[in-house]
C-alpha cells in the first residue's frame, strides 16, 4: 500500500494532523527526525487508521504515491530548511512540499523560490487551531501556486473544520499569502488575548471578584456577541482547579508571558508596510514587559500602593462592550495590514474568504466575525471596516462604556494597553486635523526636511531661525 499523503514532524501538530488526515479515509506516511516520537506515536495513538511509519528519509518518501505530496510539520526556521535538504534528493519534479508550520512569509517565499529551480511545488500554509483544532478541524490557510494548492486540495477541505459557511480553508492567495495570513491571524490572536487579560485583570483588581465568579461572567458572555474560542477557554480556565492546592490553578501561574515570534513578526510587517496596527503591537510589548518579573517586584515597591478605584457590579456590562471594541478593533487593523501586504507582495487576497475561513477551527473564531464579513460584503474597498455608518454605529455604541473602562483603569494604575490604544487608533482615524503639521514643523525646522501646505500646492522649507 502506497500513501496518498506523507506528514514530516511527529510533534503534537504533525500527530494530530496525520490522525485527521487518516480519519478522513487517506492512507498517510509519517516520519519524525527522532523515531522515538514515531515509535510512541504508533503505539500509542494509532489504532485502525492506515498510517505508514518510517525511520528512514528514502524509505518514507518511497512509501508515498506519485506525484507526492508530503506536509512538513516542524519547528519554524532553520528545521524546515534542513528537511527539505534532506528530502530533495529524493523527490521528483512535480511532487508538492507543505510547509504547515508558522514560518516566516520572507522564508516561505525564499523557499518557493529555491524549489521551484528543482521542479518543486511548494504551499506554505498556515494551520491554526492548536492539536485540537489539528486533529478535529483546522482553520487552513494556504498559500503559493493555485496549481499546488489544487494538489491537495481535497485532502486540505476534508479535514478542515466546517461552519454553515462551507470548509474553514481556502487558496489564501500567491507565494507566502497563506502564511502571511496566518502571521496576522497571531498577531490579532495577541491582541484578543492581552484584551482578555486586561478585562479579567479589571475583574480581580477593581470588582473583586473572585475567579469563579469571573469564569462565570465569561460563561455568560460566551453565549452572546463575544461568543469565541478565547472567551471559551478562558472560563473554562477560571474553573479548573490544582489538584495539589485546590486552588483555581490560573491564580498558581506566573505572570510572565511567552512568545514565539508570530506577534512580533506582525509588527513588523506593519511597520515594513506603514499599517497602523498598535493595538496588535503593544499586546506584543505586553507580554515582553511581563517578562520583567523581578524589575516589576522592585518598582512596584518603589512606585509604592495605587489606589484602587472600586465600583460596582453594573460595570460588567461595560466590560463585555469594551472587549467587543476591541476584538472589533483588532480585527480592522489585522484585515487592513492584510490588504495593503496583498497590494505591495501581489497576493491577491480575498478579504471576505479569509474571515469566512477563521469563522471555524482557529484560535481567533468569534461569532463577531459573522458580522466583519456582512460589512466586507456590503462595501469590498471597506479595508479596515470603519468606512460604514453600520459599523461606526457598532463601535460609536460600544465607545462610551470603553472609555469609563479605560478611565477607572487608569485612575486605578492598572495597565490596559490594548483598550487604550484602540481607542486612540479609532480617535486617530476619525480626526480629520492631527497635529502632524507641528511634527513636520519641528522635523522642517531641524532637519530641513521640508512641509507641504494646506493652502497651496508644493514642498516648502522656510528658516525657522538664523544660522550664525
Ligand atoms: P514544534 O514546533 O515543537 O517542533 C517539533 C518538531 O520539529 C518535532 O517533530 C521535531 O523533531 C522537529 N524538528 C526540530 Br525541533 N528540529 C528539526 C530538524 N532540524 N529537522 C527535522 N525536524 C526537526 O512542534 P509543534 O508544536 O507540533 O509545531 C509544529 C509547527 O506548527 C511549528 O511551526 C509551530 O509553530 C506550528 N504551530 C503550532 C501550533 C501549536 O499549537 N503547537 C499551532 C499552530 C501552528 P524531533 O522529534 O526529532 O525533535
Amino acid at each position: 500500500m502506497k500513501a496518498d499523503v506523507g506528514v514530516v514532524g511527529l510533534a503534537v501538530m504533525g500527530q494530530n494532523l496525520a490522525l485527521n488526515i487518516a480519519r478522513n479515509g487517506y492512507a498517510v506516511a509519517v516520519y519524525n527526525r527522532t523515531a522515538e516520537r514515531t515509535k510512541k506515536f504508533i503505539e500509542e495513538r494509532v489504532k485502525a487508521e492506515k498510517i505508514i511509519p518510517s525511520y528512514d528519509i528514502e524509505h518514507f518518501v518511497a512509501s508515498i504515491e506519485r506525484p507526492r505530496k508530503i506536509i512538513l510539520m516542524v519547528k519554524a526556521g532553520t528545521p524546515v530548511d534542513e528537511m527539505i535538504e534532506e528530502l530533495l534528493p529524493h523527490l521528483e519534479k512535480g511532487d508538492l512540499l507543505v510547509d504547515a508550520g508558522n514560518s516566516h512569509y520572507a522564508d516561505t517565499n525564499r523557499r518557493l523560490e529555491k524549489l521551484s529551480h528543482h521542479g518543486i511545488l511548494y504551499l506554505g500554509m498556515g494551520v491554526s487551531g492548536g492539536e485540537y483544532g489539528a486533529l478535529h478541524g483546522p482553520s487552513i490557510m494556504p498559500g503559493g501556486s493555485l496549481e499546488a494548492y489544487r494538489m491537495l486540495q481535497d485532502v486540505l477541505t476534508k479535514i478542515a473544520a466546517k461552519t454553515e459557511d462551507g470548509p474553514c480553508c481556502t487558496y489564501v492567495g500567491n507565494s507566502s499569502a497563506g502564511h502571511f495570513v496566518k502571521m496576522v491571524h497571531n498577531g490579532i490572536e495577541y491582541a484578543i488575548m492581552q484584551s482578555i487579560a486586561e478585562i479579567y485583570d479589571i475583574m480581580r483588581k477593581i470588582l473583586r471578584m473572585s475567579t469563579s465568579e469571573i469564569g462565570q461572567v465569561f460563561e455568560e458572555w460566551n453565549k452572546g456577541e463575544l461568543s469565541s474560542f478565547l472567551v471559551e477557554i478562558t472560563y473554562k480556565i477560571m474553573e479548573y482547579m490544582d489538584e495539589e492546592t485546590g486552588k483555581p490553578l490560573v491564580e498558581l501561574i506566573l505572570d510572565t508571558a511567552e512568545q514565539k515570534g508570530t506577534g512580533k513578526w506582525t509588527a513588523q510587517a506593519a511597520l515594513d508596510l506603514g499599517v497602523p496596527t498598535p493595538s496588535l503591537n503593544v499586546a506584543v510589548f505586553a507580554r515582553t514587559i511581563s517578562h520583567f518579573k523581578e524589575h516589576r517586584r522592585e518598582l512596584s515597591r518603589v512606585f509604592g500602593e495605587k489606589s484602587r478605584v472600586t465600583s460596582d457590579k453594573s460595570l460588567i456590562k461595560d466590560l463585555e462592550k469594551s472587549l467587543l471594541l476591541t476584538m472589533f478593533l483588532s480585527f480592522s487593523q489585522g484585515l487592513w495590514l492584510i490588504h495593503e501586504a496583498s497590494k505591495a507582495y501581489n497576493y491577491n487576497i480575498d478579504l471576505p474568504e479569509v474571515l469566512r475561513i477563521w469563522k471555524g477551527g482557529c484560535i481567533i473564531r468569534a461569532r463577531l466575525l459573522n458580522y466583519l464579513g456582512a460589512i466586507l460584503k456590503e462595501n469590498p474597498e471597506n479595508i479596515n471596516l470603519l468606512a460604514s455608518n453600520n459599523a461606526m454605529d457598532f463601535v460609536k455604541e460600544k465607545l462610551s462604556s470603553a472609555l469609563k473602562v479605560s478611565s477607572i483603569a487608569r485612575e486605578s494604575g492598572l495597565p490596559t494597553p490594548v483598550l487604550n490604544s484602540s481607542i486612540d487608533y479609532l480617535f486617530s482615524l476619525t480626526e480629520e486635523n492631527l497635529p502632524a503639521n507641528l511634527i513636520q514643523a519641528q522635523r522642517d525646522f531641524f532637519g530641513a526636511h521640508t512641509f507641504e501646505r494646506v493652502d497651496k500646492e508644493g514642498t516648502f522649507h522656510v528658516e525657522w531661525q538664523k544660522l550664525e
